[in-house]
């Protein structure tokens, strides 16, 4: 309680400080924050040239407004330990949080989780007014971190009253055209609540945070997205039946998605096709949300102080390496879209080094000029701006304890916990098919890359689990049990 109005009175005093400096310095930099989540979104967007057929002018826009990487990874493959590792800004590792989480239990029983203060606390902490609409944690947001909440409806709906083409129990996994109108999908609903929020006065700067939920499964929208892409003029990803053969076991237990349909399933039944056109569907439709947000802060007040900063929480297979989903630490589940956009940033850049989500948080302290939060396990990327990319900069993803994959500008090495390993020379071997972990000479590189593994290995928190990986069963019951 006395921590609590301790915070309160800092903030006042931080509040009242800053703004008077700001009347008798009017250069005095005082941006607002629009942080856009979204779900389940890998590399395929237009200026990330992943994929030659999506259409995202939106995001693209951005993109060309501000600074993107080429070369972002998230620290989770599975969306609830990567959002819990943007907003505490802490790693899997670390925190113990490896596996689904709810949002009311992120700080339970964990030591760690306990003191940290989420993006948007630390802002309202230094003045800041809290805004939140969608998913931004794993369902939305614990409770009181956002001042203005517009809530998130539960679940990936509307659903239709039947599955149409996956019925697996386990998943939502399903793809089709429906609803029949945009104005039904719930990020919809979240685009035109925060484009109300942006054409508000607010007396405080704000920090408002969007989190969309396409192209996460089930893979639904209205025709109009499909319409843009022809199946028989899809481009399909590549694919090697046998790229299995060269993983250690344990890859191949870590890596397996039963409940999901195997590349071999939709080749035989004629669906890749559509599951490509379904998803491709689904993030054309989400970045037409993302115009109507800049839309609206374009046509705000807000239009030349605002930060915005967009982000997927993990990537996605669509039949690359035997199946489709997340849940895998090679680069079809770990490369996302990050773009920042700033009053501060000149326009039209790409960062091609290494980079992770875990770094968004003290990016968006020091280009708001806020001083930075010392429990930060990720680095400023501002500096990155200023210098010259370092090719051995390494972007962790964790899945599981002890399960670690590090990608670089040239390499992508992964260090299983029972030791296995594997390790892909990107220059010439970009889609990750070829380990060649067991080259002797490579021993020196290896050795090299393991020096960036995380120091400490957290065990499982017992409210973090999984539910659809066999290999993870285990704890995932036990989590689960003492969840309820
Ligand atoms: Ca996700
Ligand atoms: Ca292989």
């Amino acid at each position: 309680m006395i921590l609590k109005q301790l915070r309160a009175l800092f903030s006042l005093i931080y509040f009242l400080f800053f703004f008077s400096c700001q009347s008798s310095e009017q250069e005095n930099f005082v941006p607002n924050v629009l942080m856009i989540s979204i779900d389940d979104l890998n590399d395929w967007v237009g200026i990330l040239k992943a994929n030659p057929d999506v259409k995202t002018p939106n995001i693209d826009r951005l993109a060309k407004e501000g600074l993107f990487y080429t070369n972002a990874h998230c620290q989770a493959p599975i969306c609830g330990p990567s959002r819990a590792s943007v907003l505490s800004g802490l790693r899997p590792s670390s925190t113990g949080i490896y596996g689904q989480i709810k949002d009311q239990n992120l700080r339970k029983g964990n030591l760690l989780m306990e003191r940290v203060r989420f993006i948007p606390q630390y802002f309202n902490d230094h003045g800041y007014k809290t805004i939140g609409v969608g998913k931004i944690f794993h369902n939305h947001a614990p409770e009181g971190v956002f001042e203005v909440s517009g809530g998130r409806k539960s679940g990936f709906g509307p659903l239709p009253e039947k599955k149409m083409n996956w019925d697996k129990k386990g998943t939502s996994t399903d793809w089709g055209t429906f609803p029949n109108h945009d104005s039904l999908m719930h990020d919809y609903g979240y685009a035109q609540w925060a484009k109300k929020q942006l054409h508000l006065e607010h007396k405080r700067p704000f920090f408002m945070a969007v989190g969309f939920i396409r192209p996460h499964v089930p893979w639904y929208t209205t025709k109009q997205w499909f319409d843009l892409y022809p199946p028989d003029q899809i481009t399909l990803p590549s694919y090697l039946p046998n790229d299995w053969n060269d993983l250690p076991e344990i890859a191949k237990q870590i890596a397996f998605k039963g409940m999901m349909p195997t590349t071999e399933w939709a080749i035989e039944k004629g669906q890749w096709r559509k599951i490509v056109q379904a998803y491709l569907a689904c993030i054309s439709f989400v970045d037409h949300q993302v115009g109507v947000l800049l839309d609206a802060l374009e046509s705000s007040a807000y239009k030349n102080n605002t930060i915005v900063v967009l982000w997927s929480d993990h990537g996605y297979e669509l039949g690359e390496k035997g199946s489709f989903g997340k849940q895998t630490i090679w680069s079809e589940s770990t490369r996302v879209p990050l773009i920042f956009k700033s009053p501060k940033i000149k326009k039209h850049q790409s960062i091609h080094q290494a980079v992770e989500l875990l770094d968004v948080y003290p990016t968006l302290l020091e280009l708001a000029g806020l001083p930075a939060n010392p429990s930060n396990e990720g680095k400023s990327l501002v500096p990155l701006l200023n210098q010259k990319s370092d090719s051995t900069a390494v972007a962790i993803t964790t899945y599981g304890k002890n399960n670690h994959s590090m990608i670089n500008m040239r390499y992508r090495y992964i260090q299983y916990e029972n030791g296995a390993e594997e390790l892909y020379d990107l220059k010439n071997d970009p889609e990750e098919r070829h380990n060649i972990s067991k080259i002797l000479a490579l021993d020196s590189l290896k050795k090299a890359m393991r020096q960036n593994l995380p120091k400490t290995n957290e065990d499982w928190k017992v409210h973090s689990y999984y539910t659809i990986n066999d290999y993870f069963t285990k704890t995932s019951k036990q989590s689960k049990k003492e969840d309820k």
